[in-house]
């Protein structure tokens, strides 16, 4: 589906990065608020949210969802899209957690992978768990492809209708041990997709501006945020989540494809 508007989503922490590798990382729950609004108030309408505990680390918890959720909320309109993915390891009570909280969204990958040195465990049954969860609580899920054997359980699980036809799709190209963020590999994925399909494109590091320029082009729609991607450019971090987004959406201005608002975005995805 060739859309006019623009949906951009803003990853704003994931479960990668620590301070030191990334100085400007929001970890408390303020600065994940802050972040948040920054994100939105320069064009982002989907927040994809990891949070952290009190030491920084990746949490699940629920009692923490739900104050930055609060916090969020206080300061701006937005949906608020839960990982289910969580660090590599965390288990899956723990994944399936917070979707008690009736986030909007939650994202949902669609196979196990090697995850850099690591695995990223998404076996049928933990897809199907996690599918439950979010249908139990009304959640809307965002279909996660790192990979291509990916698209095969998706394709499987429309046709035997645990999954609606109309669901939005996320490519999450470049984790070592994934696909590769490349134009032809993008061209490959979006080709299999029904032509009432939504999708995003999250490159990931380098290959951020790319395949935002590519998806803006192909009429997709784009993920950005310090979880995909620290650089603003060559050796230089960018200073903030809203930076990444105020480039995507000034980029997408310059080729008519106006930034969609949190109501809009709403009404593409059928939310
Ligand atoms: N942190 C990765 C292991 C998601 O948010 O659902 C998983 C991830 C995907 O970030
Ligand atoms: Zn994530």
């Amino acid at each position: 589906m060739i859309n006019k508007e623009l949906i951009i989503t803003c990853a704003v922490v994931g479960a990668e990065l620590n301070r030191e590798i990334y100085p400007y990382l929001p970890v408390t729950p303020d600065e994940i608020a802050i972040a948040a609004e920054e994100a939105v108030n320069a064009g982002a309408s989907i927040i994809h949210l990891h949070v952290r505990d009190e030491n920084g680390f990746p949490t699940q918890n629920v009692d923490v969802f739900e104050e930055v959720t609060s916090k969020i909320k206080n300061r701006c309109d937005c949906i608020i899209q839960y990982s289910t993915g969580g660090a590599v390891g965390t288990s899956l009570v723990e994944r399936s957690a917070p979707l008690i909280l009736k986030p909007e969204m939650a994202t949902l990958t669609m196979g196990t992978m090697n995850f850099g040195a690591d695995i990223f465990e998404n076996s049928l049954p933990t897809i199907e768990h996690l599918l439950k969860v979010m249908n139990d609580n009304s959640v809307m899920p965002e279909v996660e492809i790192f990979d291509c054997g990916m698209m095969e359980t998706l394709e499987e699980m429309v046709r035997q209708g645990q999954i609606q036809k109309h669901h939005h799709v996320d490519f999450v190209l470049g984790v070592p041990g994934g696909m590769a963020p490349t134009i032809k590999n993008l061209v490959f994925l979006t080709d299999r997709l029904a032509n009432n399909q939504t999708w995003t494109v999250a490159g990931l590091g380098k290959a951020h501006l790319p395949m935002t320029m590519h998806a803006i082009a192909m009429g997709g729609h784009v993920r950005t945020g310090i979880e995909d991607n620290i650089y603003y450019k060559k050796n230089e971090l960018a200073r903030s989540n809203s930076q990444l987004v105020s480039r995507v959406a000034r980029i997408a201005g310059e080729m008519g494809r106006p930034v969609a608002t949190v109501e809009s975005t709403r009404d593409i995805l059928s939310l």
